[in-house]
């Protein structure tokens, strides 16, 4: 519970001794903080700027979904506008998210856990009882949201609208992402309801990610490089940047975008379209000025799910990339492998 970095007051000038030493002692050399990156494609909805490299998408995937969804970027990290949830929603979900993390010690210890085996938890990355490895300057709370019925009893009850809020909220993420899924399946032509049934029937899991002003945040990262474990991500950023996207071996900062949601595919995608897209290597960077908020609402296929790329994508000229596999043995081997996509892409690669 004293891990929590919420829990602490900060002294960002004359940093106290606790942090001088925790912040020495963290692993990652330095946050490299690339200048603005501008993700947003030109020509459209009266965004202009300079267009990243697509993952091979075909445009008619996207022509296909103008009426549901602007999109504004069309970088390896897509965001979209227009999705149809609320901007009041948005903000609200990012407040109530706040208010948990400024809750007192003792609000927020009934939910405190240092059991990784537990879904429904709030911890801290950065545990300074641990003598080795790195530590990483974010707090989490992460919840199991699927259905929310069966779920919303195990959900903090405190603040009064947390419940209320997130239970919205969830529904309208997961309908998003749902529609993107179809779309996907459109646009690579796959056949209709592709990612339906257990590819997307799993857990819908929400990190709510909180990093407290950084005394040193070229000493620390918020969070470790990584690509998610799941299908498909939908992320949730308050106004304040962090998130970084390697590109071509740079990190390239995702700022916020106005009521833009970021979707971000996970491995899961990119082994079951051949590589056609691409999980791409995140992490979040800290800053000493300003504390982010950041909701990460996973999709994932059902633990027993059979993964394997789409039979419809792979022939002759374009063979099969990726061992077939159950998801929850994934899941085992990207704990195992501690995340890094260069090692959890090899371990599942033919030949690899
Ligand atoms: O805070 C962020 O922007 C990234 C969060 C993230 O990548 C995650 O929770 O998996
Ligand atoms: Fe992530």
């Amino acid at each position: 519970m004293d891990n929590l970095l919420s829990n602490r007051k900060f002294h960002l000038k004359g940093c106290s001794v606790l942090y001088r030493e925790a912040v020495s002692k963290w692993q990652y050399p330095t946050a490299i903080a690339f200048r603005y990156a501008n993700f947003i494609f030109s020509g459209m909805d009266g965004y202009s700027a300079v267009p990243m490299p697509t993952t091979g998408i075909t445009w008619p995937l996207f022509s296909a979904s103008f009426g549901i969804f602007s999109l504004i970027a069309i970088s390896l990290f897509l965001s979209v506008i227009n999705h149809g949830v609320s901007e009041q929603l948005m903000g609200d979900m990012i407040r109530v998210t706040e208010e948990f993390f400024n809750m007192s010690k003792e609000d927020k210890a009934a939910y405190y856990s240092e059991d990784t085996s537990k879904t429904n938890r709030l911890f801290s990355s950065s545990d300074l009882s641990k003598k080795d490895g790195p530590r990483y300057w974010r707090d989490c709370l992460r919840l199991a949201c699927y259905p929310v019925p069966e779920t919303i009893n195990d959900w903090p009850d405190k603040p009064a609208k947390l419940r209320e809020v997130l239970a919205k909220f969830i529904v309208e993420a997961r309908d998003v992402s749902i529609t993107l899924l179809s779309l996907i399946s459109e646009g690579l032509g796959l056949k209709e309801g592709y990612f339906e049934g257990d590819l997307s029937s799993g857990q819908v899991m929400l990190n709510a990610n909180y990093y407290p002003p950084c005394p040193a945040p070229d000493l620390t990262l918020g969070l470790l490089p990584h690509c998610d474990f799941n299908l498909i991500t939908l992320l949730l950023q308050g106004a304040v940047s962090g998130l970084e996207i390697m590109h071509q071996g740079k990190w390239i900062r995702v700022d916020p975008i106005q009521n833009a949601l970021v979707i971000n595919f996970g491995h899961q995608l990119e082994i079951i379209t051949n590589g056609v897209l691409k999980s791409v290597e995140h992490r979040a960077v800290t800053n000493s000025g300003a504390a982010r908020t950041s909701l990460a609402v996973f999709i994932m296929p059902a633990k027993e799910s059979f993964i394997s790329p789409a039979k419809e994508i792979v022939n002759e000229e374009n063979p099969p990339l990726y061992k077939s596999f159950v998801y929850k043995d994934f899941l085992r081997i990207y704990i195992e492998l501690l995340a890094k996509r260069v090692d959890v892409m090899e371990a599942f690669k033919i030949n690899g």
